[in-house]
């Protein structure tokens, strides 16, 4: 292709006046919704002769040739022209050039312009680039306040690439800052243009103004700059630059069903969860950090306490100020340091742990040692850096108390049931055993499972058995006290005698839950018993026999030997 000509004064002056160059627009875009929020208008020249000729070519003749202000204005009238025809109360931003801050009459070119086209000055942003802004910022200012009082917004355009960008923004009432493309673009793959960035979107938030990300190609960068909190975003991802002809075509596209066509960032891993906005985020974890009852703290990769929340700075025995900045090893002391280091070391290689105990020994004028639960979690920047780590530590001296407290009343309940002679036991509400005491197998021999439900029942010596289950069923029909006697098969092959008795317990409602009962042994007593009622047997019938003997003797018959004998009643 043969080399072009570069284009004349002349030219361009003949290509204003017959309106070829005209307005493209590119949208701008809310990076978290994907909504349309206007506009940057860019001036476009195709040329018959020339074919397209870029800006970067004919803006600065036009800036030698005093044509600049002519082809603003020009720009600015077909821009407002086309937008006012849409009815849609988009914003505009239009690029002024440096120079042009040097002319006393830019506010009210730009007012005029907006009146002839009815065009709401509050629609409209002005950018400045600002590479050639330092040499009269005095002058610079005074048209800036005045294009304010208008109501203009205030873009400072090509943020980083001047060499005294954080002067500009303070001489200037801007109202915006554009990250420069070239930041952006590197951005994904270098992470200086990522903590570039970072820092500009930070930068624009603590002083109040809209960040707005230039040249954003792909989702990857668009999911980055939502993560810092960026709010505004152009590229090519959200659409190149349209001639007025197709901005109702984008506007609807954009307007149709929720969100519209245009991408948005994506909810990929690194944004999920992150619906609020950066300034929410941020007021919550200051809410957190004060009012959470765990001790909190972030520690940098240098291992120096960056942040503190008061409860755990008390927990550390010194002021929040004694910490901040610090490193770990000086404030925590050897002991205690050396028992976390392991833990802040993994969480910097991206390991997280949680439920780590810790013992801190009670201090003078303490009753007891303190227990704490100690959280060690990776924080990773937008990129997946660990940066640092946050630490959460939960006192749960309480509990451990509680917990001990329970664990030796258990061991004591365990004891008394285990060694008390008698065997508890627990009924359903139908009367099913489900629990047995250990004596129980230890007298039967029947395992828990052979126990349960009617299980025990085998154990019942067969002459009791039908009395048994016929009482335990009637009481349990009725709700009355268990209290009956029967025989089991004790484990050595013989019957032992047991006294079972029990109560129900009930719900609220009266229904009956559980029956809770115990058996004792009461072979000694049944003996005993037993042998009295023999004893009373043999007394009677002897009584019967000596009545029988005296009526004999009486009547003179002989007494009839039956093996007792008067006198030999302790024979039993
Ligand atoms: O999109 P594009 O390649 O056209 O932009 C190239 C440069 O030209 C950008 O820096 C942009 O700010 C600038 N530019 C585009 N249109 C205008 C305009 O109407 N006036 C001025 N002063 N600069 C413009
Ligand atoms: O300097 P200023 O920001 O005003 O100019 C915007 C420039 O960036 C224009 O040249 C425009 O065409 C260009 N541009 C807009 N979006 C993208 C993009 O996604 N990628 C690239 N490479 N250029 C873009
Ligand atoms: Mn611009």
């Amino acid at each position: 292709m043969a080399a072009k000509r570069a284009v004349t004064p002349g030219q361009l002056c003949s290509a204003l006046d017959k309106r070829k160059i005209v307005p493209f627009f590119q949208p701008l875009v809310h990076i978290r919704t994907g909504a349309l929020s206007g506009f940057e208008v860019l001036a476009r020249w195709h040329d018959p002769d020339h074919g397209m000729v870029p800006p970067d070519e004919f803006i600065p003749i036009a800036e030698k040739a005093g044509l600049i202000a002519r082809l603003t204005e020009s720009i600015l009238l077909q821009a407002f022209a086309s937008t006012i025809a849409l009815q849609s109360n988009l914003h505009l931003s239009i690029n002024v050039s440096p120079i042009q801050l040097r002319d006393d009459s830019l506010p009210d070119q730009i007012r005029r312009a907006a009146e002839q086209a009815s065009f709401p000055l509050n629609q409209l942003t002005i950018e400045i680039t600002e590479s050639a802004l330092m040499d009269n910022l005095e002058q610079a200012g005074s048209i800036a306040t005045e294009l304010k009082r208008l109501g203009v917004k205030l873009a400072l355009d090509d943020f980083g690439t001047g060499y005294s960008s954080l002067r500009n923004l303070q001489a200037l009432p801007f109202d915006q800052i554009k990250v420069d493309r070239s930041f952006v673009d590197s951005m994904a793959c270098n992470r200086e243009s990522r903590k570039i960035v970072a820092a500009v979107v930070g930068l624009g938030q603590s002083l109040k103004l809209t960040t707005v990300a230039e040249g954003i190609e792909t989702t990857e960068q668009a999911d980055i700059l939502l993560w810092l909190g960026c709010e505004l975003g152009q590229g090519w991802l959200y659409g190149r630059p349209v001639p007025a002809e197709q901005l109702p075509g984008v506007i609807s596209a954009k307007t149709a069903a929720t969100g519209g066509s245009l991408p948005r960032a994506s909810a990929s891993g690194l944004v999920a969860g992150l619906e609020p906005l950066p300034s929410h985020r941020l007021a919550q974890c200051h809410a957190i950090y004060n009012g959470a009852p765990v001790g909190l703290c972030f520690i940098d990769t240098e291992m120096r306490f960056v942040s503190i929340n008061q409860r755990l700075a008390r927990i550390n025995g010194r002021s929040i100020r004694a910490h901040l900045g610090r490193r770990v090893s000086e404030v925590l002391g050897p002991e205690l340091y050396s028992f976390v280091e392991p833990y802040i070391l993994r969480a910097l290689k991206g390991e997280a742990t949680t439920g780590l105990e810790g013992r801190k020994r009670a201090r003078p004028g303490e009753s007891e040692d303190l227990v704490h639960l100690i959280s060690h979690q990776p924080a990773w920047d937008e990129a997946g850096e660990v940066v640092g780590v946050s630490v959460a530590v939960v006192d749960i001296t309480d509990r451990k108390r509680a917990e001990e407290a329970l664990r030796e009343s258990e061991a004591h309940y365990r004891h008394m049931v285990q060694l008390s002679p008698q065997v508890p036991w627990i009924l359903d509400s139908n009367g099913m055993n489900i629990e047995a005491g250990p004596q129980w197998q230890r007298i039967t021999g029947q395992t828990p499972e052979q126990t349960r439900n009617s299980g025990w029942l085998a154990a019942v010596h067969p002459d009791d058995l039908l009395e048994v289950a016929a009482k335990i069923q009637a009481c349990i029909q009725a709700g009355d006290t268990i209290d009956i006697e029967f025989r089991v098969r004790a484990a050595e092959g013989t019957w032992l005698w047991l006294r079972s008795r029990g109560k129900p317990r009930r719900g609220p409602d009266g229904q009956i839950l559980r029956w809770y009962g115990t058996a004792e042994d009461i072979q000694e007593h049944k003996r005993l018993e037993l042998a009295l009622n023999e004893a009373e047997a043999k007394i009677a019938a002897l009584l019967n026999e000596k009545q029988l003997s005296a009526t004999i003797a009486e009547t003179g018959l002989h007494p009839v030997s039956n093996g007792i004998y008067p006198g030999s009643l302790d024979v039993v």
